[in-house]
């Protein structure tokens, strides 16, 4: 899509020229001009042919560990290749521009550190390392890994990916910088989520109810956002670099 083409409110333009302090919530939309997948489109999305809690439980992994480690390394793969694209990138100069800046994100694929944002709150983990199932050390690079799944060098139990699975607790750490973040900002925007998975989804409405002004940026209207929200439709790879463009002309 032409950048010329999408229509920023003037309204968002002005809360972000004016901010001190902005807190961004990304989930997988904002990757997916990077050529990832996102879960829930119903033809080509991640879950496309398994249920959710087929792949994405501790009891999925339990009762089938070579299937669930076998789904991550083919998405491991494809994010190990994928590059960022220029939605990731607008937001690296958003923090530019920003006194405060909080990048909260869903995502597990780590294009967000390569496009340059400096400090990203992983709220639901990362593809990238492993963790052993039974005890929780964290292991590094997956890549360097074998076995369907492998094991952990200390216990030889075996590794899972360093996700958040439905039913498991987020980071602690994370969590908290997110309600902080929250609670904090002056303008908190949500970006390619669809907003269905709890504790995320509730960030955009406290945001709201702390003071914040709030926006979506989606391909689709989400229904159900807190009142006064601001809605730009279109892919955050045009939206984005248009909103910074519009904010910080020249
Ligand atoms: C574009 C675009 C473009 C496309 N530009 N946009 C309260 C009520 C009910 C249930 C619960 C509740 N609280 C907790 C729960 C249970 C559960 C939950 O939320 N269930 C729901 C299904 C209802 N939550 C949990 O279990 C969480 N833990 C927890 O709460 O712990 C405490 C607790 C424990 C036990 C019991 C109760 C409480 C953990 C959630 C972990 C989620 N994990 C996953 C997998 C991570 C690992 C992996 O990657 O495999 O995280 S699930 C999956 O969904 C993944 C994502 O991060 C997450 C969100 O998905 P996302 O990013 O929104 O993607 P999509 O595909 O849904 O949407 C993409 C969007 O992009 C769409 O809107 C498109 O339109 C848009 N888009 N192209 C802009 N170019």
């Amino acid at each position: 899509m032409d950048h010329e083409k999408i229509i920023i409110p003037a309204a968002l333009v002005e809360c972000l020229r004016a901010a001190k302090s902005v807190a961004v919530l990304t989930g997988a939309g904002i990757s997916a001009e990077s050529g990832l997948p996102t879960f829930r489109d119903a033809m080509t999305g991640l879950w496309a042919n398994f249920r959710p809690e087929d792949l994405a439980t501790a009891r999925a992994f339990e009762r089938d560990p070579a299937l669930v480690w076998k789904w991550y390394a083919w998405r491991r793969d494809m994010a190990a290749t994928a590059t960022p694209n220029p939605g990731h990138y607008a937001l690296t100069a958003i923090e530019k521009r920003v006194p405060e800046f909080t990048l909260l994100t869903q995502n597990v694929d780590g294009l967000h550190q390569l496009a340059g944002s400096c400090d990203v709150v992983e709220l639901h983990g990362s593809i990238m390392r492993s963790r052993c199932f039974r005890e929780g050390t964290v292991v590094g690079d997956s890549d360097a890994l074998s076995g369907d799944p492998p094991r952990c060098p200390a216990c030889r139990g075996p590794l899972r990916p360093d996700v958040v699975w439905f039913g498991e607790n987020l980071p602690a750490d994370a969590l908290n910088r997110a309600a902080v973040a929250t609670q904090e900002c002056d303008l908190f925007i949500s970006i390619g989520t669809s907003g269905m998975v709890e504790p995320a989804a509730s960030l955009l409405r406290l945001a709201a109810e702390a003071g914040a002004h709030t926006a979506v940026i989606n391909v689709e209207r989400i229904a159900n956002v807190a009142p006064g929200t601001v809605q730009v439709i279109g892919p955050s790879g045009s939206v984005l670099p248009a909103l910074v463009a519009a904010a910080w002309p020249g």
